[in-house]
């Protein structure tokens, strides 16, 4: 039964220039509404499912433009309503007259993402496949896109159902014990349910080490490039972008504010930021400069570091760089640059040390393989990441994987100490409860709100 009561209208493409725009319109009063407006041809008794050419008119007749409205009758429809689509020509002009005629007529403006609200509370999808929607949109990058694509394809809900089968079958296990717990029997066979449980807590740790991953493959991987002035960073920016993004001059302190450039390597959106070389400036501005540098190395998810091989790094570098690597956070991968003004000495070598020629990977993209490959893999980026492989991208499911894990490791550990089933299934019911929060089993409004504004209007 569909649980909307008024009937929304917007436009579901972008704005601008384009050879053609949609205006969508769902709820109980969709066609009537649509047909209101429209000539030519008569959609009130159109069967589901048909296309017709027409025109949407204006009160006194006069015409907005030529279109084509798809109608689709509920239940077989996006959201689960009566849908009216209707393509008409591209540009900021139809498509808003005609919207404004389907509020004048009856329709209200949807809010964000409540096309896709009103699909998930008709069941068409679970909340999981919902947020897919909205990632897909956003995918800026080809990882971004092919997860989102799997998870809208129910790949991910299908894994968390299986989890939930085994949970549910641990339960019932339990709860007949209890029935009959008067009886001293034990149904449930002891290893039987240590299996079940090894198997939950195997599958929620795998999905949750994906988010490492998952979160670079949403918002990319924030790569920092610092070191003394006149190192090279900029050079090694505008090489790794292959573009011309940051001024490159022999004048140490030349960079000031921090320069941001993003490029895709294998399917992973990486976001460059170039900033200051680090040394006790003189100057209020370059001071300024080099704190910010070191805010956005605190931010980042790599540091690469950069320094002229010819002068080798000073004392103050050794012990900055040994301090990052305490810290542990973020990784720092070295670059040893300039190598082309070596004349005899060896380049420097070593794990997480990358000698090369800035200047020269302008001209030879195979320089910088390695520094981009180490790049790649300090990321979590696996290329070999097969279609369809399940990737956590969402924090909010993160949390509850979390806590769903929490409650089967809990689990486990009172089995393995011999404690009652009643604990057991307690910790059992969290579980399957943290679960069904993701896939939208269990839920409230505010959460719901708080998801669905993510979303752009018309979807
Ligand atoms: N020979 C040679 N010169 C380089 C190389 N990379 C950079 N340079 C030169 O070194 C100088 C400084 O380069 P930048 O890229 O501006 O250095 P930076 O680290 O960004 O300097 P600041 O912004 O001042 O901190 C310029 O004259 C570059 O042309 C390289 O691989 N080989
Ligand atoms: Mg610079």
């Amino acid at each position: 039964m569909p649980v909307s009561s008024d009937t929304i209208a917007a436009i579901a493409t972008a704005r601008g220039r384009a050879a053609l725009g949609i205006v969508r319109i769902s709820g109980p009063e969709a066609v009537a509404i649509a047909s209101a407006c429209f000539g030519g041809a008569n959609l009130s008794e159109a069967a589901s499912h048909t296309a017709h050419v027409g025109y949407v008119a204006r009160r006194d007749g006069t015409r907005i433009d030529q279109v084509v409205a798809t109608v689709f009758r509920a239940p077989r429809s996006a959201t689960g309503e009566d849908v009216v689509e209707c393509s008409c020509h591209g540009g900021d002009f139809a498509t808003r007259l005609i919207l404004n005629r389907m509020l004048e007529a009856g329709a209200r403006l949807a809010a964000p993402g409540e096309f896709t609200q009103r699909a998930f509370l008709n069941g068409k999808m679970d909340l999981a496949q919902a947020e897919a929607v909205a990632d897909l949109i956003h995918a800026a990058s080809a990882l971004a896109h092919r997860v989102s694509v799997s998870h809208l394809q129910g790949r991910y809900s299908e894994a968390l159902a299986e989890i939930r089968a085994g949970l549910l079958e641990l339960c019932a296990y339990l709860e007949l014990e209890l029935d009959f717990s008067d009886e001293d029997v034990a149904f449930a066979d002891r290893e039987r349910l240590e299996d079940l449980l090894a198997r939950s807590e195997r599958l929620l740790d795998e999905l949750l080490r994906s988010w490492r991953l998952g979160r670079r493959v949403r918002d990319g991987v924030r790569v920092v490039i610092a070191g003394r002035p006149n190192a090279g960073k900029s050079t090694l920016l505008n090489a790794l972008l292959g573009s011309d993004r940051a001024i490159v001059s022999p004048t140490p302190g030349t960079t000031r504010d921090e320069v941001e450039g993003e490029t895709e390597i294998g399917g992973l959106l990486f976001r460059f930021t170039d900033t200051a070389g680090l040394r006790d400036a003189a100057d209020a501005i370059e001071a300024e400069g080099v704190s910010r540098a070191e805010r956005a190395i605190g931010r980042s998810d790599i540091l690469v570091y950069v320094y002229d091989v010819t002068a080798g790094m000073d004392a103050g570098e050794q012990a900055y760089i040994e301090s990052v690597a305490k810290r542990g956070a973020p990784p720092a991968l070295l670059v040893a640059n300039k190598t082309d003004l070596l004349e005899r000495d060896a380049p420097p070598s070593g794990r997480g040390v990358f000698a090369l020629s800035a200047r020269r990977a302008f001209r030879d993209e195979a320089e910088l393989q390695p520094l981009i490959a180490c790049l790649l893999e300090t990321a979590g980026g696996d290329l070999s990441l097969s279609e369809g492989s399940l990737v956590v991208t969402n924090e909010r499911h993160r949390n509850h994987l979390r806590k769903a894990l929490d409650a089967v490791q809990a689990a486990r550990q009172r089995l393995g100490a011999g404690s009652g089933g009643e604990l057991l299934a307690l910790d059992l019911r969290v579980a399957l409860h943290e679960i069904g929060a993701i896939t939208g089993e269990i839920t409230n409004e505010d959460v719901l709100d708080q998801i669905f504004s993510r979303f752009c209007i018309g979807k």
